[in-house]
């Protein structure tokens, strides 16, 4: 879709003048426009977002810019994103209540989202630079996962609901082919805006020459873009979760697509792992086994909320087309076998995603903070070859892990190699 002729983007200048009639920013913050005081805070890859005080409050706006923000207007990018992620938005707050910001305005043509300003929320990202522990952070982030998968799914919405949803989300199109891209594809062969850290070469060579790898992360992609199992949040990373000391929020689903139960669990769980690999660089000696042993914790309880989540909701909330009661607790049958058959097949799908995001962060175009802040090479270089050896294990072999502790041991094994 082309940018609509009246689209502009907001600047600091504009903006009381713009935004100073929205009924509901007004009456979250304050009425007289001309005592805002706004900032521009985004700091991602794509978006402008502003952070605008007024007397009695705080609101944020996100913006969609008609091309990525990263890399410039050499690179279009349409904004039918905003309509996508304020449509994930209002799914996420109806399946798993409380863990989105509340949204105050949406403005399809501006291409923005009028949000709750979440304070004193930082970027878990950040948290886990610092060092800092967020009390339930795995219980939030399990509950989300399982009960936005299996509300989204087959298993509970109403068929012609969830077909005519899958229908609507397959619009998002370009954000879709990003993720297709440079998550699945661009980490595997020198793709045009790949870099990874000096000294990587030869575990960089490993990677690209492994073709039985290669063909398992394609086949990770095959169930991208054909298993249109529920909708997932599609950018899942510790930059789209914001925690105080005790409480999580997740944002930022503009990459929302119909795909993998497993996805956004496996790209979650990705991102703790690379928070794991960094933190030599990042803490003290006596403060980083206690630190990335809560890490691993965090990565099992998460695995453990998710799968006590999805069983109880298979059997509270089954209401779908798959595995019906009239098949199986109707004929005095147990579902189990298929409950635990599923649940397999979610985390053998996460373990492959875990991996090729575990690449994609490294080796492709978008790298995270976890590994790009640490400044020495040096220093980053096998730390990075840790994570990598890791995910090319999980995409080959991910299936071989019974269980969430089996991934953590590998982690720790990892944790002790010197690969270059
Ligand atoms: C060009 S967009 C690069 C990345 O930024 C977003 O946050 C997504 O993770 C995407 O893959
Ligand atoms: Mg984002």
């Amino acid at each position: 879709m082309d940018t609509p002729a009246d689209y502009q983007p907001l600047t600091l200048d504009t903006f009381a003048r713009r935004m100073g009639d929205i009924a509901p920013l007004a009456e979250r913050i304050g009425a007289d426009s001309s005592a805002w005081q706004v900032e521009e805070v985004g700091d991602g890859n794509l978006n402008l977002v502003f952070v605008v005080t007024g007397a009695q409050g705080a609101a944020v706006i996100k913006q969609a810019l008609p091309y990525v923000r990263l890399v410039g207007e050499s690179w279009p990018l349409p904004l039918t994103r905003a309509f996508f992620e304020h449509a994930a938005l209002r799914r996420q707050e109806v399946r798993a209540p409380g863990t989105v910001p509340q949204i105050l305005h949406f403005d399809e043509t501006q291409a923005l989202i009028v949000m709750e300003h979440l304070a004193p929320h930082i970027i878990l990202r950040k948290k886990l630079i610092a060092g800092e522990r967020v009390s339930g952070l795995a219980e939030t982030l399990g509950l989300f996962c399982a009960r936005t998968a299996f509300r989204g799914s087959d298993l509970a919405m109403d068929t012609a609901d969830k077909k005519a949803d899958a229908a609507l989300f397959a619009g998002n199109v370009a954000l879709i082919a990003i993720t297709e891209s440079l998550v699945f594809t661009d980490p595997y062969f020198a793709a045009e805006m790949n870099h990874h850290t000096e000294g990587l070469d030869p575990i960089v060579s490993v990677v690209r020459g492994d073709t039985e790898m290669k063909t398992a992360a394609h086949e990770a992609l095959t169930a991208f873009s054909t298993h249109a199992e529920t909708l997932c949040h599609g950018d899942l990373h510790t930059g789209s979760i914001m925690s105080t000391d005790s409480e999580t929020r997740i944002i930022d689903p503009e990459f929302a697509f119909y795909g993998p139960m497993g996805f956004d669990i496996g790209m979650l769980l990705s991102n703790f792992l690379m928070a794991y690999f960094s933190q030599p660089a990042h803490r003290a000696p006596d403060a980083l086994a206690p630190y990335q042993d809560w890490i691993l914790a965090v990565i099992e309880d998460i695995c453990a909320a998710f799968s006590n989540e999805f069983d109880r909701l298979w059997d509270a909330e089954r209401a779908g087309i798959l595995f019906p009661k009239s098949l199986f607790e109707d004929q005095g049958h147990s579902s189990h076998l298929a409950r635990d058959r599923m649940r397999d097949g979610i985390w053998q799908d996460a373990l492959r995603v875990c991996g090729i995001e575990m690449h994609r962060r490294t080796l492709s175009l978008a790298h995270n903070a976890d590994f790009e802040d640490i400044a020495d090479p040096a220093t980053r270089a096998p730390l990075e070859a840790r994570n990598i050896m890791m995910g090319r294990e999980l995409i080959r072999a991910g299936e071989t892990l019974p269980n969430p502790r089996a991934l953590t041991d590998m982690a720790r094994h990892f944790n002790e190699e010197n690969f270059l």
